[in-house]
């Protein structure tokens, strides 16, 4: 019932701006100009970063240069290893994408658009500070070192998957590459992080934590609690919101992106924050740098959102044409990590469109061939997987009577259905 003049009470739904077919229009989107934003001191009061959760930190400019305080300096070499690292991330993508419409594993997500999220942080990191990934990091693992083919044994289920198949395709865990399991559970990394960072302080260690958040994950009670943790405890760690504008097809407004920047939610916590152009490889490396030196310092945490855009489907399992414009990706104004970087590289003097050509082309092979070795080990559904009684083992020193019970009825269900089966 409304009362006398108010108004009756309603709810605000977001919409996208854009729907299939719609003409995208990003004009009123505000993009800073590279090298404008300055670099405050490290150890500063984290209110000084907070102009900066509204900004953009951004290094390389319309001219293919880097430009302004936030440049990291880097070699040609380094440079060409993290252009190398986010092309390699990019074919391992397109080959697992296919062995998925090949029918040789059941899921695949890629992070087409989003290399220098992961690729760039790996690099200004320690190899053993820890990180706490998302789904959509695996460039952290190959800037890591970790064997492609150990990655696509996981994916394929097969029998030298090291997680014997208990965990999604991609869904890896790598203890030697300090690369925790990723959950599919959104957000739970985060709280995570930041026990990791506060048990490697109280042990006096100067290993620090890093964490990656879809931007649609930070709706999610777990991020909140990560964040008041870190501030009380002034922990050791980086939270890194990957915004990549579309939590599969919900967009970004739907975690409150219609209000404020991701950024500016450490205004709330009162701790550093910087709002970065995901898609400058070098703003990326220097922000997390800076973060990184930050924390070291026991200055405390920092969160860095990284600005985006999800080039292709959220996964495998995804058709993006049902929900959004297909030409936000073809406008998008910040172009594309890997094209950025090689442009510089270019400009620089110190790279060549046939140099790139020949890499790609090497990089290709390369995904093939540890493909290959991978297929040895089986794909799905070809038999050569784990033990199936494998699956019971690994909880209990002893295994249980109830589990023992379980095991001896599936494994009669499966000879009754399937009697050319063959436990190995
Ligand atoms: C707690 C929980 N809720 C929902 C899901 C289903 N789910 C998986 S991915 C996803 C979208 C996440 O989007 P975002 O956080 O923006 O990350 P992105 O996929 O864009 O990298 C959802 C809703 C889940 N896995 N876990
Ligand atoms: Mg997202």
């Amino acid at each position: 019932m409304a009362r006398g003049n108010l108004p009756s009470l309603s709810l605000h739904v977001p919409e996208p701006k854009f729907r299939p077919g719609d003409k995208v229009d990003y004009s009123d989107l505000a993009i800073s100009r590279a090298g404008e934003q300055p670099r405050p001191d490290e150890q500063c009061e984290a209110s000084e970063t907070h102009p900066l959760c509204l900004d953009l930190v951004r290094v390389l400019g319309d001219d293919d240069r880097a430009i302004g305080p936030w440049d990291p300096r880097l070699d040609a070499d380094t440079l060409r290893r993290m252009l190398r690292t986010m092309a390699l991330t990019r074919a391992f993508d397109d080959r697992m994408y296919r062995g998925q419409r090949q029918g040789k594993t059941s899921f695949y997500m890629k992070c087409t658009g989003e290399e220098a999220t992961s690729v760039a942080p790996a690099m200004a990191l320690a190899d053993d500070d820890m990180v706490f990934p998302s789904y959509r990091q695996q460039g952290i693992l190959i800037a890591r070192g970790y064997p492609l083919v150990e990655m696509i044994n996981q994916i394929y289920s097969n029998r030298a998957d090291k997680l014997k198949g208990r965990q999604l395709p991609i869904m890896y865990s790598a203890r030697e590459q300090s690369f925790f399991t990723i959950s599919g559970n959104l957000a739970t990394q985060y709280p995570q992080a930041v026990g990791w960072a506060m048990a490697s302080a109280i042990k006096g260690d100067s290993r620090i934590a890093a964490t990656w958040i879809g931007e649609g994950s930070t709706a999610e009670g777990d991020f909140h609690s990560a964040m008041t943790f870190a501030a009380v405890y002034n922990a050791p760690v980086i939270f890194n919101v990957v915004n990549n504008q579309w939590a599969i097809s919900s967009f970004s407004g739907f975690a409150g992106a219609e209000r404020t920047t991701f950024a500016a939610r450490a205004i709330g916590y009162g701790i550093a924050g910087l709002r970065v152009d995901g898609n400058d490889p070098l703003a990326v490396f220097a922000a997390t740098q800076w973060a990184a030196n930050r924390a070291r310092a026991n200055a405390g945490p920092t969160l860095i959102e990284h600005f985006t855009y999800r080039a292709e489907g959220h996964s495998t399992s995804d058709d993006p044409t049902q929900y959004r414009s297909a030409q936000e990706r073809e406008e998008w104004p910040l172009g594309d990590p890997v094209n950025r970087l090689k442009k510089h590289l270019v400009a620089l003097g110190e790279w060549s469109d046939e140099q790139h050509e020949a890499m790609d082309r090497e990089l290709v092979d390369l995904v093939k061939a540890a493909t290959k070795e991978a297929e040895k080990n089986g794909i799905l559904g070809h038999g050569l997987h784990h033990p199936f009684h494998t699956m019971f083992e690994d909880v209990f020193e002893e295994l249980p009577w109830h589990l023992r019970e379980q095991s001896e009825q599936a494994i009669r269900e499966r000879r009754i259905k399937w009697p050319e089966w063959k436990e190995s």
